[in-house]
């Protein structure tokens, strides 16, 4: 099946039906005792949910049909380069594409706003068309999550990719991150970076050869200036160094 990407990108994704189980009604299922902690060096934690968003394909559809995805280009040192993915990032008064993830988030702020002290506000989608599309290892620093905790919740729709996330090395002292963490998340799996880990670790989500279908996440994070839009407006140039 080809679905059409409308809006500011014309093309079409080619989707797989199987994952669109339109069949199950989309929503978020508990949190709580199901979201697994897994604590990292220097203050950071990730938490993982599999499967949390309920009829994850059919969100997957009705997204890549009605979000408005901008290709963007970057300055690269002397050249201008395309961003490897689709991008959509809804500030804090947007009303967000679908009820499902307003719910979503919802959810969220139930669940995590106790611990993060505030509201998660902001949202960017990426649209990962194929195995060409990919994100370079950073973290998410611009704004409060430059010096402070932070949380930073993917909900990952479609095709499974890896993400992966591993200790910050030192540029100036030229000390290696650490070896990295693998998780192959897609199908409504929830995944949540929390602590410090914006500014210890360093995530990316590799390019593959291997023939995959596309892959939406939708990251809530708590401010206009944290990273769902670092994320998803304003990348810095080490996303394109694969
Ligand atoms: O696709 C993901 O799960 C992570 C994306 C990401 O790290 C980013 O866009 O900054």
């Amino acid at each position: 099946m080809r679905l059409d990407v409308g809006y500011a990108v014309r093309m079409s994704v080619s989707v797989q039906e199987s994952l669109l189980d339109v069949g199950e009604e989309p929503s978020p299922g508990a949190l709580g005792g199901s979201v697994q902690r897994t604590p990292l060096a220097h203050g950071a934690w990730v938490d993982l949910r599999r499967g949390w968003l309920a009829g994850s394909g059919a969100v997957f559809g009705r997204l890549v049909a009605a979000v408005p995805w901008r290709a963007e280009k970057r300055h690269m040192y002397d050249k201008v380069v395309a961003v490897p993915r689709l991008l959509c990032f809804y500030g804090e008064d947007a009303a967000l594409p679908d009820p499902a993830l307003t719910a979503a988030r919802q959810a969220l702020n139930a669940h995590y706003g106790p611990e993060l002290g505030e509201p998660f506000r902001t949202a960017g989608l990426c649209l990962y068309r194929d195995g060409r599309d990919s994100v370079a290892w950073h973290g998410d620093t611009i704004g409060r999550g430059r010096t402070e905790d932070t949380m930073v919740a993917i909900v990952s729709l479609g095709t499974p990719r890896p993400l992966l996330l591993r200790p910050r090395g030192d540029r100036q002292t030229g000390r290696r991150g650490g070896s990295s963490l693998r998780f192959e998340l897609g199908h409504g799996d929830l995944l949540v970076m929390g602590g410090s880990c914006q500014r210890t670790w360093e995530h990316a989500v590799p390019k593959t050869s291997q023939p995959v279908g596309p892959r939406i996440r939708s990251a809530c994070s708590s401010g206009p200036a944290g990273s769902a839009n670092v994320a998803c407006s304003s990348e810095s140039y080490s996303d394109f160094i694969l």
